[in-house]
């Protein structure tokens, strides 16, 4: 094979004027990110052969895509991606210990209501199983962390986010629960389904042409935070999902799958006071110390906010 156009002098000089790299003003890191990233593209195109059709409709689907790149996101293994280089930095500065860190996805809602100790989640009525989860907040000597924020959201039981699913009341399974004196907090809930992309939607488009699927297991999330300790963002998986370790997301890991305990025999239904099945799931949080202040800090990713 002949060298790559991609490789010659011209284009290497194309590539240095596209990218800003013979002025003096302009954002030098940023210049450096755009020489990478439009080269690897010029590379992609020529190694692929890929046609002007082909690069015209796939700008045009990029384009399309735009409302639902926070599923491109995840869906592409980017989020996973981010946990995973913080991991290793972690690593490397010598922090261990402490409850995974997993992606956020981009349904979280800024705002929903705060309440102390216990919460019950489900506003809307619906039919399914009575979810109660409950645990403490510890810090990495396994010491409860009083006045800690639990701020958990969830789908509802067919696998929709409020507020993103507006056939849901504000704020339907979610809540920051404030931990009590014993780092305690305990909600009421129901226990969600998986999450499906939009059908026909650019992100099910895209899993469907490299013959993946756009779901995800069961799952809870949650933001944990207290000051002096490092901001958290987590989620646990229902165990016993057939997508547990199938998530287009990439979501599940270890440590994050706690027990679930089902309940459906009178005697049970009946000292709860239920008429239906429930499930019980009981998961502590482990918060490592914040060395700086912006490690207490979520990042500034866009949110919705509500209220
Ligand atoms: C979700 O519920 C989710 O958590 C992620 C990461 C992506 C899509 C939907
Ligand atoms: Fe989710």
């Amino acid at each position: 094979m002949s060298t790559p156009i991609t490789k010659s002098p011209e284009v290497q000089s194309l590539l240095d004027k596209v990218a800003g790299l013979n002025g003096t003003i302009g954002d030098p890191r940023l210049k450096k990110i755009i020489r990478r990233i439009v080269g690897d593209l010029f590379a992609t195109v020529e190694e692929f052969n890929i046609t002007e059709d082909e690069f015209w409709g796939a700008l045009n689907f990029v384009a399309q895509g735009a409302p639902e790149f926070g599923l491109w996101v995840p869906g592409l293994g980017f989020e996973h991606f981010l946990d995973l280089l913080r991991d290793e930095a972690d690593k490397k500065a010598g922090l261990d210990g402490g409850t995974p860190r997993t992606i956020e996805g981009p349904l979280y809602v800024n705002g929903a209501p705060l309440v102390k100790g216990e919460a019950r989640l489900d506003v809307d009525p619906e039919v399914g199983d009575v979810l109660f989860m409950q645990g403490r907040v510890l810090d990495a000597a396994g010491k409860p962390i009083a006045g800690a924020i639990v701020d958990v959201w969830h789908a509802n039981t067919r696998g929709n986010y409020s507020h993103f699913d507006p056939s849901q009341s504000p704020f339907n399974f979610r809540r920051r629960i404030e931990t009590d004196g014993e780092g305690r907090y305990r909600f009421r809930s129901l226990v969600p389904s998986g999450y499906a992309v939009p059908p026909k939607g650019t992100t099910e488009q895209l899993l469907d042409a490299i013959g993946r699927h756009g779901k995800r297991p069961a799952h809870i999330h949650f933001f944990v935070s207290a000051p002096g300790y490092r901001h958290l963002t987590t989620q646990i998986n229902i165990d016993g999902d057939p997508y547990l370790h199938d998530d287009f997301a990439y979501a599940t890991r270890d440590g994050l799958i706690p027990p679930i305990a089902r309940h459906e025999s009178p005697a049970d239904l009946h000292a709860k006071g239920l008429n239906g099945p429930y499930a019980e799931i009981e998961f502590d949080f482990t918060l490592l110390k914040a060395e700086k202040p912006d490690e207490e800090v979520l990042s500034s990713r866009p949110r919705v906010s509500l209220g």
